[in-house]
């Protein structure tokens, strides 16, 4: 399972504190995205992060967790995406909650399904980035150094550029994939359609969509096939 994210181009990210009903979620887990991530900056709880995975399991679809909370980790993901924040000022959200969980849980983690994912935020304003305390005014240079950190020297499979809520500069971006060696670029943000998917799929391997599935859920859906061309 592990192995196959290097072949994602599109993931749709569900939260488990915002309400999908069953036929929206049914069009998502049936769109021929790559992968259903669940997760959320808050409102994530054990038992609406349940619901939502057992749900998503009468289809298909490889599930993953991102986890953001110790308290709403559920048992029966496909993956378990660890984030850690490279550009938090403070060291709790890059490796301290995660020494924690390993401190208290470690004879309970099942490791092999565990991914690091090497979070880069860069929209000021959304709530990750306050959460975390995340220093998110980079530079189109400074990013690729973080990244080029987490790649070359951490090895994470997983750089993910996140600008929650908005879409991101797009040439930091591909300035940034370029920047990469073996690592892959995941990007989420402010994607609500063909031609923003098609934008930001140029600039990365991996887009991920999330908010544009509450507010329009065909738009949302129409961006699987702008880059997944043998889904049209
Ligand atoms: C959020 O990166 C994802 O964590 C997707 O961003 O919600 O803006 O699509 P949007």
């Amino acid at each position: 399972m592990k192995q196959t994210i290097s072949s994602w181009r599109h993931v749709f990210k569900i939260d488990p504190d915002r309400i999908l009903d069953d036929a929206a979620l049914e069009a998502v887990c049936l769109s021929g995205t790559d992968a259903v991530m669940v997760g959320g900056s808050s409102g994530v709880t054990y038992d609406n992060t349940v619901e939502l995975l057992s749900r998503v399991r009468q289809f298909e679809v490889p599930c993953v967790l991102e986890v953001s909370t110790l308290e709403a980790v559920v048992p029966g993901f496909d993956l378990y995406v660890i984030p850690m924040v490279l550009n938090t000022k403070h060291p709790d959200w890059l490796i301290g909650h995660h020494a924690r969980a390993a401190h208290k849980y470690s004879y309970l983690i099942p490791w092999e399904q565990l991914i690091p994912e090497g979070y880069i935020i860069l929209n000021p304003d959304c709530t990750a980035a306050a959460i975390s305390e995340a220093n998110a005014a980079l530079t189109e240079s400074e990013a690729a150094a973080y990244a080029e950190i987490a790649d070359k020297l951490l090895h994470l499979p997983i750089v993910y550029l996140e600008y929650s809520g908005r879409l991101g500069d797009l040439e930091l971006v591909s300035a940034v994939h370029r920047s990469l060696g073996e690592s892959r670029l995941f990007y989420g943000g402010g994607i609500q359609d063909a031609g923003t998917a098609r934008l930001a799929a140029a600039a990365c391997d991996t887009i991920v969509v999330g908010n544009a599935l509450y507010s329009d859920l065909e738009q949302a859906l129409s961006t699987v096939a702008a880059v997944k061309p043998e889904r049209a």
